[in-house]
């Protein structure tokens, strides 16, 4: 049984996703970010980087306990776990890696920036908001017209398509359908799977 410890933010709910799409069996401890968690000296043993989320596999390559932080990492282990989740064709897995990196590195950068001058900094700089803002729905553009006529990210579902739909799904009030009608689409048929909606859920109940 593998243990994820994650919070319902963009990283932790990527790992949830991924490990409820690809069926391994699993149990999600919430570590609660917020209220300091991250920090207690009982999790730094599992990440001493002091993040979420962190797994921990008893049943890890050549059968040992594997301790893994970064939530890409996390997806991409479950996904190859499973053996699903990760194109056949050396063009789609070229182009699942681009995508992952765009919404892990360029759209999931620009969200922790958001948060931090939109909510964590006490003194808020119009100048800033409207920075990262602005930089957000411009990345987001770029995905919109990638996903025009395609169903995924990178033919099939892939990891690429768990890693992004966290960042678009905690900040949908900015992405108006009207003008990013391909993404919409995408996660509508996202929000479908049973897997996405059980890896939502730290987010979603707490919505409730
Ligand atoms: N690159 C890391 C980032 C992890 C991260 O920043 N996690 C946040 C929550 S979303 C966190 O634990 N922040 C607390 C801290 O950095 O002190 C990943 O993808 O897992």
């Amino acid at each position: 049984m593998i243990d994820l410890y994650a919070w319902r933010t963009t990283n932790g709910l990527r790992a949830t996703i991924a490990l409820a799409e690809c069926g391994l069996p699993h149990r999600v401890i919430p570590i609660d970010v917020g209220a300091g968690a991250h920090k207690a000296p009982e999790y730094l043993r599992i990440n001493p980087a002091g993040q979420i989320p962190a797994m921990v596999d008893p049943d890890g390559p050549g059968a040992r306990p594997l301790l893994l932080a970064q939530s890409g990492a996390i997806v991409l282990y479950a996904c190859r776990k499973a053996g699903r989740f990760i194109p056949d064709d050396a063009q789609s897995q070229a182009l699942a890696m681009q995508w992952a990196w765009q919404a892990g590195t360029d759209i999931g950068g620009t969200s922790a920036a958001m948060n931090q001058v939109e909510v964590v900094s006490p003194e808020k700089v119009q100048a800033h908001i409207d920075l990262f803002r602005k930089r957000f729905l411009r990345y987001f553009g770029i995905v919109e017209a990638h996903l025009a006529g395609r169903d995924y990210l990178a033919g099939a579902i892939s990891y690429a398509d768990f890693i992004l739909y966290p960042n678009y799904a905690l900040r949908r009030h900015l992405l108006e359908p009207a003008a990013y009608p391909a993404l919409t689409t995408w996660a509508a048929r996202m929000a479908a799977r049973p897997g996405v909606t059980s890896g939502m859920r730290l987010h979603t109940e707490a919505a409730q």
